[in-house]
């Protein structure tokens, strides 16, 4: 019988700890397929978050380093800077990446850090129970936000790629869902290009993946996926968000 499905080289063969219907471990499985396919796992280096993904390092069979909280493009920029030969990602959530981890991730796309993001968006503090994060849409509960994200109250949900992508520095922007297998594959391939602009020496590169984060959203896993579909992709919408600088020929 030919084989169809099998563990990814760069994932190591052990039992996760993502909830059930977790985007996460679909993202981890995506880079890694990415690495082996690209043949750029042995060149990799990753910076885990504080967040749910703290022990991505015990998945991924990979360099990696633990970074303080939000402060995975600080970091990611150093090691780049220091060893410009590896492929370098800080792998984050939205609490990391667009509340605490705001100013580094502006400034690094502002320097055009040749460094990939890869961004899990779930809308929320997934780790710590749930608190309302910048990314969390209006009407949305949260621990913080019991009665649903107010604009009055809790202000304006904030789209961070976006705004990274209006930044000069940023070579390649790009939003995926983590729902159908269609949009995974989708999503798959914006991993793959965001990791070829950082071989190609663009500048820097981000795919958000938005996620689905059951236990959080009090909801199943296939509620979660349609809830994306429905609503949250009212926020934030699929596709290239913006190319810069591509190489001819
Ligand atoms: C300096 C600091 N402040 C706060 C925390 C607590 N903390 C850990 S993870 C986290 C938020 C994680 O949410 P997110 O980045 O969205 O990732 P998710 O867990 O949803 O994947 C917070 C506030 C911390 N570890 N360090
Ligand atoms: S709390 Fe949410 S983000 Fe964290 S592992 Fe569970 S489903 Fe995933």
């Amino acid at each position: 019988m030919k084989k169809v499905y099998t563990r990814p080289k760069y994932l190591k063969p052990v039992a996760n700890h993502y909830c059930p219907g977790c985007g996460h471990s679909i993202v981890h499985r995506l880079v890694a397929e990415v690495f082996e396919e690209m043949d750029i796992g042995e060149r990799a280096i990753g910076v885990a978050p504080a967040g749910c993904a703290v022990l991505a390092y015990n998945y991924f069979d990979v360099d990696f380093v633990e970074g303080a909280h939000g402060r995975g493009c600080a970091i990611a920029t150093g090691l780049k800077r220091r060893i410009p030969d590896a492929v370098v990602f800080s792998y984050q959530g939205d609490g990391d990446l667009a509340a605490i981890g705001t100013a580094e991730t502006i400034h690094a796309a502002a320097r055009g850090e040749n460094i990939t993001i890869v961004f899990v968006n779930n809308g929320i503090y997934g780790m710590t129970g749930g608190q309302m994060a910048p990314t969390t849409i209006l009407g949305m509960k949260a621990t913080t936000a019991p009665f649903g994200r107010d604009a009055k109250r809790e202000g304006y949900n904030l789209d961070i790629t976006h705004l990274v992508a209006e930044i000069e520095g940023t070579a390649y922007a790009a939003r995926g869902l983590i729902t159908s297998p269609k949009e995974i594959r989708k999503s798959k391939k914006m991993i793959a290009d965001a990791f070829q602009c950082q071989l190609d020496n663009r500048g820097l590169s981000i795919v958000e993946l938005v996620s689905p984060c059951p236990t959080n959203w009090g909801m199943q896993p296939l509620a979660s996926v349609k809830w994306i579909e429905e609503t949250f992709t009212k926020h934030y919408t699929p596709g290239v968000l913006v190319e810069r600088r591509p190489v001819s020929g």
